[in-house]
């Protein structure tokens, strides 16, 4: 309950940011692009993440709000980088939750806020879980639709952990899809997990998919993927969510 009350103020009070965790090619270590994470620092002290107030955000709705601070934060973080003379982070993931993804007019304001921003649509890319398919069928795929017509990416986030069948990936406007962690974290120990890895690398591949695998600690878990025929990863091994001040101090340095 203290959280819902500290949330209802938190963006009016500039107590959330953005961070920023690379994307890397696993064939050299390079940057393909950066997932947007939000976090939030409370005024009376302390860091609450996201895996805990973004449900409490989605339950009560203010996931919109917080939802539309990080999208136009993404965008005007990238006109503050662009006029630095900084080069493009690659493609910026953006998390999309449920209610937000289906909140009414969701792509209109998407498209006026590219609008205002002078962002490029093929800058970013949405990650939507599974479980918003699941929940909303093809009002969700709608959606989408719009979205993918407006010039943004989708990636399916947690892929795996829901119940998408071959066939119904197929159908859906996703061009990327992204390897829970869960998932990544047995490759070492289980010969199960490697098989499961397996086969979710092998129908993106032949869906003709990027796919990206998440929370990769160990380089043993990077060569397995790279073995399995996945080309980019995310994770601690590379580089943990740093601050937009911190990313552009490496695209910066970047060659
Ligand atoms: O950064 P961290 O691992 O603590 O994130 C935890 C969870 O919060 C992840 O599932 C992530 O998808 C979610 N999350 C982080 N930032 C955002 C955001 O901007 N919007 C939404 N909807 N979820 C986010
Ligand atoms: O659910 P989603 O995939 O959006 O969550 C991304 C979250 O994963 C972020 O909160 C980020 O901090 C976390 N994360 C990123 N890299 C790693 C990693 O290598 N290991 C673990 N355990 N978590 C990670
Ligand atoms: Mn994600
Ligand atoms: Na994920």
């Amino acid at each position: 309950l203290t959280i819902e009350t500290d949330l209802r103020r938190a963006v009016e009070r500039q107590e959330m940011r953005l961070h920023y965790q690379p994307v890397v090619a696993l064939e050299d270590g390079g940057l393909h692009g950066v997932e947007a994470l939000l976090r939030w620092t409370r005024t009376e002290g302390g860091d609450i993440s996201p895996a805990e107030f973004v449900p409490v955000a989605e339950d009560t709705g203010l996931i919109t709000s917080i939802g539309a601070f990080a999208l136009e934060e993404v965008c005007l973080q990238l006109s503050r980088w662009n006029e630095a003379g900084l080069p493009q982070p690659g493609v910026v993931h953006v998390n999309i939750s449920g209610r937000q993804f289906m909140q009414p007019g969701l792509p209109y304001a998407v498209e006026m806020l590219l609008d205002r921003t002078g962002t490029d649509p093929r800058a970013l890319r949405f990650e939507v879980t599974e479980s918003v398919l699941m929940r909303h069928g093809s009002q969700a795929i709608t959606v989408m639709a719009q979205l993918r017509d407006l010039g943004i990416r989708l990636c399916l986030d947690d892929f795996g952990t829901g119940y998408s069948s071959l066939g119904y990936l197929k159908r859906l406007p996703v061009d990327s899809i992204k390897i829970d962690r869960s998932f990544v974290a047995g490759l070492e120990h289980d010969r199960d997990g490697q098989a499961i890895v397996r086969s979710i690398v092998s129908l993106g591949l032949h869906l003709g998919l990027e796919i990206v695998a998440e929370g990769v600690e160990t380089p043993t878990q990077a060569e397995i993927l790279a073995s399995l025929g996945c080309r980019y990863a995310q994770g601690f091994l590379y580089a943990p969510p740093v601050s937009a001040d911190d990313l552009a101090a490496m695209l910066g340095a970047a060659p």
